[in-house]
Formats: structure tokens, sequence, C-alpha cells
């Protein structure tokens, strides 16, 4: 039997594990795991009072860099916070840590101050075992501890670099997917987000096929596809043969609609190996690049049912609409989208900004570097996810939703530890989830009943970037946007579009 860990000993598995990344929570349990966190030289720190928050700030680290990172907290509902972040990392194969520093074993089940059932406390969402762990997964572990606090002196633990492990899989299922025979119904290619080291060979995938393709924002090649991107509302009612899904799960309705409509044979690409469909479908779990490099060269299929022109069609009157409706939340998001593209990277904290950008961004600049939090969706902790995944990028960009603001006030409170400043924090604020507007089955709702679902508020964001010293700006039409000037310091730009256009 393996003896209990320590927390010299825990955090010295960590290292050899490739951990050299941790968030610290404050507490008195976990102040000996912090002193020794701090006497080490060669690792990153930070700290963060709120547990929801530091959990997915870490996360947003493992998307930086692909490397594990750990949160350390005390005892009691402060391991519980972390959750959320949890879920989101198991979804997106993402090596999240989480160090929970525990009362004594004795204490389980005694009702005393800050001691819960810590064990498992994540069920299925986290290993908890460091000999077994995947790395590709969250990992949780839990130290019970007395109170003493180790010696931090002369303690100098060796560390390792970390080597993420790769999928295997079998790519026959995608070449009989793309055989000739089965294709005169049609192929598409449907991209949700893609991790950066699977996009060049996407791209080039995609175009030596030379089907249309759906791409969304956070693909990361949306922009690049020139002719043979197509909008999905041009699929309604018009579903193809086949359909090729690269990444993670689309947000788009037509990947819903696709659930009912079985005639269209789905084949999904995706590090989680989830379908991401209820109905029968087909899975190749792995990393998208090796997938297709594995696959070799293909032949060219082209526009078989002639969906492109229909797509141009569709392009237009969306460009038509547009310019008719210059300061609508779709207006401002398309004059946004243009000046995003000057940033080194673009997040976009919830569905309604990406089904916008999707939609209404511009289609020639990509941008350097997009990132979305995709795997359960949730509007909690996006802002915090944004820094973790971005403190090394200057002048990164985040486009997040009014209520997905509000869920993550204290973020901000990290952005003091970061030195990559000159960020700018859009908040897109149409007073509510509006989302929901766009929901057909919701429109029969009285306005009674549509008050809880849509949650409007009278919540101040300027009042909240004083209260974190970031300057501020407000913009209502596109004239406003010629305030938005490269600046050194954060600045919070709130939108607020024209509900009338
Ligand atoms: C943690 C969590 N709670 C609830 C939801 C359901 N939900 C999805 S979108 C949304 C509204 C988001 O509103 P806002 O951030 O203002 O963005 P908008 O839709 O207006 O762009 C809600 C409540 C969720 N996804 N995650």
């Amino acid at each position: 039997m393996t003896p209990p860990l320590t927390e010299k000993s825990a955090l010295e598995s960590l290292l050899l594990a490739g951990c050299h990344e941790f968030v610290i929570c404050g507490g008195a349990r976990n102040a000996g795991l912090a002193a020794l966190l701090t006497s080490l030289p060669d690792i990153q720190t930070w700290q963060h009072f709120e547990e929801r928050g530091a959990a997915f700030f870490a996360l947003g680290c493992t998307k930086d860099h692909n490397h594990p990172t750990a949160v350390v907290t005390t005892s009691g509902t402060a391991v519980a916070e972390c959750l959320p972040a949890v879920i989101e990392a198991y979804y997106t194969q993402k090596p999240l840590i989480i160090l929970s520093a525990d009362r004594p074993e004795t204490f389980r089940g005694s009702g005393a101050p800050q001691t819960i059932e810590q064990e498992n406390i994540f069920g299925s969402y986290a290993h908890t075992d460091l000999q077994t762990w995947n790395k590709q997964q969250p990992l949780h572990l839990n130290l019970p501890l007395e109170e003493s606090t180790p010696d931090t002196q002369n303690w100098h633990p060796s560390s390792e670099a970390f080597i993420s492990p790769k999928h295997k899989f079998n790519v026959t299922p995608l070449r009989n997917f793309l055989d000739d025979g089965g294709t005169f119904k049609g192929l598409i290619a449907v991209i949700g987000g893609l991790e950066p080291e699977d996009r060049e060979e996407t791209f080039h995938f995609i175009k030596d096929l030379g089907i249309p393709t759906i791409a969304d924002i956070n693909s990361g090649i949306r922009e690049t596809l020139g002719d043979q991107l197509i909008p999905e509302q041009s699929l309604h009612n018009n579903h193809p043969g086949r359909i090729l899904r690269l990444g993670e799960v689309p947000v788009g309705r037509l990947w819903r609609d696709l659930e009912h409509s079985p005639q269209t044979e789905v084949l999904s690409i995706c590090r989680n190996g989830l379908p991401g469909l209820a109905r029968p479908s087909q899975v190749i779990q792995g990393e998208v690049a090796r997938v297709l490099r594995g696959l070799g060269s293909v032949q060219h299929l082209g526009d078989i049912r002639d969906d492109l022109p229909k797509a141009r069609q569709h392009f237009n009157q969306i460009d038509e609409q547009l310019e008719a409706h210059p300061d609508s939340e779709p207006g401002l998001i398309n004059l946004l989208s243009t000046y995003a593209t000057t940033g080194e990277s673009l997040y976009l904290g919830n569905s309604l900004p990406i089904r916008h950008f999707n939609q209404y961004a511009q289609r020639q600049t990509p941008y350097a570097r997009v990132l979305a939090n995709r795997g359960a969706n949730g509007i909690d902790g996006q802002l915090s996810t944004w820094l973790g995944a971005t403190t090394h990028t200057p002048d990164a960009w985040g486009v997040f939703g009014d209520l997905t603001t509000l869920y993550d006030l204290a973020a901000p409170a990290l952005l003091s530890q970061i030195e990559q400043q000159g960020r700018t924090l859009v908040v897109i604020n149409n007073n509510g989830g509006r989302i929901f507007d766009h929901l057909p089955r919701l429109n029969h709702l009285t306005p009674k009943q549509k008050k809880p679902i849509i949650q409007p508020h009278t919540a101040n964001l300027q009042a909240w970037a004083e209260m974190w010293q970031i300057d501020y700006l407000k913009i209502t039409s596109q004239e406003d946007f010629d305030h938005l000037e490269p600046r050194e310091k954060t600045l919070v730009v709130e939108i607020i579009p024209s509900p009338s256009s």
C-alpha cells in the first residue's frame, strides 16, 4: 500500500508529473502547501480568494499551454467551489488538478467546522489516483492534514517536463466516409472549436477536399476558407447526406437539428470521443490534426450539391441587413470583429457572442488566436478562464454577455498579478440573457413568464470597472468605436446595442 500523502510528498509527485503552475486560495489548512509552493524558485504561483474563479483561471492556464495547473484549497465548501471548472475540464480533456487540504480522517462525519466529505467529491469528473492519471482529465488529490506547518528550509524537490499523451485511433471509418459512393447527396464539413495545433492541418484538408464548410469562429480558420465558407442558415431544412464534424461540438442550431435528421450520416473527429448527438453517429477519438495526417492525401470532392451559390446569396443578405441596422447587436458585433483583429487573441465567453460572431463577424482577416470554453457550455467562470488563458498574451480581447460578466464579478482581482495588460474586456450589455429571445419555443410566453428566463437587471458596469480601477468606455453606436484606441491599461468596453433596430 502506498503511504498517505503529506504536503511535501504530494507536491513532489505533482512536480514530477509536470505540474509547475499553482493557483493558491486562502485558508489555514492549506497554509503549509502555500508556504512550500511560494518557497520554490522555478514554479509559477497565482493567488485568488474565490475558489470557483481560481479553478476556472487554472483551467484557462491549461488551455494556454496544455500543461497541468493545480488549484490549492482549504477544506470545506472551498473544495466544492471547484466543481464547475472540473466539469468543464472533464469535457475538454484538460489536466486541471485540485489539491485540497482536508481535516484528519478522524473528523469525517463529525460535523466539526469546515469538515465535509471531500474524498471523491467530484465523482466521475475527476480521477483521484496520481499513479494511474492519464493526464488528459481532471485530477483531485485530497490531503487529510494535521494542524502543523512543514519546514520549508532545505527542501529542493525535482521536477519533470510534462509530456502530453496522445490518442490511438483508426482512420478507416473516415476513409470510408469520404468514399465517393455515398457522397452524391452531398458532404459538408462542420467545424467547431479547434485546438491551435489542429488548425493548419484542418485548413489544408478542407481546401484539398474543396467541400462547403461551416466553421465556428473558435475553429480559428473561419476567415481563411474564402469561397468554401457557408453560413449554417443556408442548410436549414436542406441537410446534406453526410456531415463531417471536426473539433468541438458546433454551437449553432444546425447541430441541434441533426438530432432529428437521422438520414444525414454524421462522423465526428474530436478529442473527447463523445459524439455530441444522442442519435446514432460515428466518432473517431483523437487530435484532429493527427487523425487527418494519418489519412494521407484526399481526393477533391468539391461542391456536389451546389451549396456555394446559395451561400453567397445568404451572405449578401446578411451584409445588407448589417448595413441597414448599424447600431443593432449584429451591426455592432460586426464592427467589433474588425477592431478585434488587431489583438493577439480573442476569447468568446458564452453562446450568443459565439453565434453572433459566427454569423456577423468579418470574414477576411483571421484572428491570431481564438479561444472559448465549450465543454459544458456554462456562463460561469468565463472571465477567470479568459484571464488564465491569456496571462502570456499582450493585447488580449474577451467578449462576454452581461449575465456572464455578472456571474464572475471577482475575476478582475487576478488582473494585478498578470504582467500582460492592455487587454480589452468587452461586455455586450443587452440587459439579460438575450439568447433566449432567439428560441422559437419561447415566443408565445408572456413578459411575466419570460422575465425569470431572461433575467433583466439594473447593474452598473461602469461602477464595477471603477471598483477594480479599470478604465471604462461605453459604446452605443458605430461612431463610438472611434474612442476605442490601443492602450497599455486594461479597458472595460460596455457595448449597449440598440434594441429597436
Ligand atoms: C452556469 C450556467 N447557468 C445557466 C446557464 C443557462 N444560460 C445559457 S445562456 C444564458 C444567458 C446568458 O446571458 P448573457 O451573458 O447576458 O448573454 P446573452 O445571451 O445576452 O448574449 C443562461 C442563463 C448556463 N449556460 N450556465
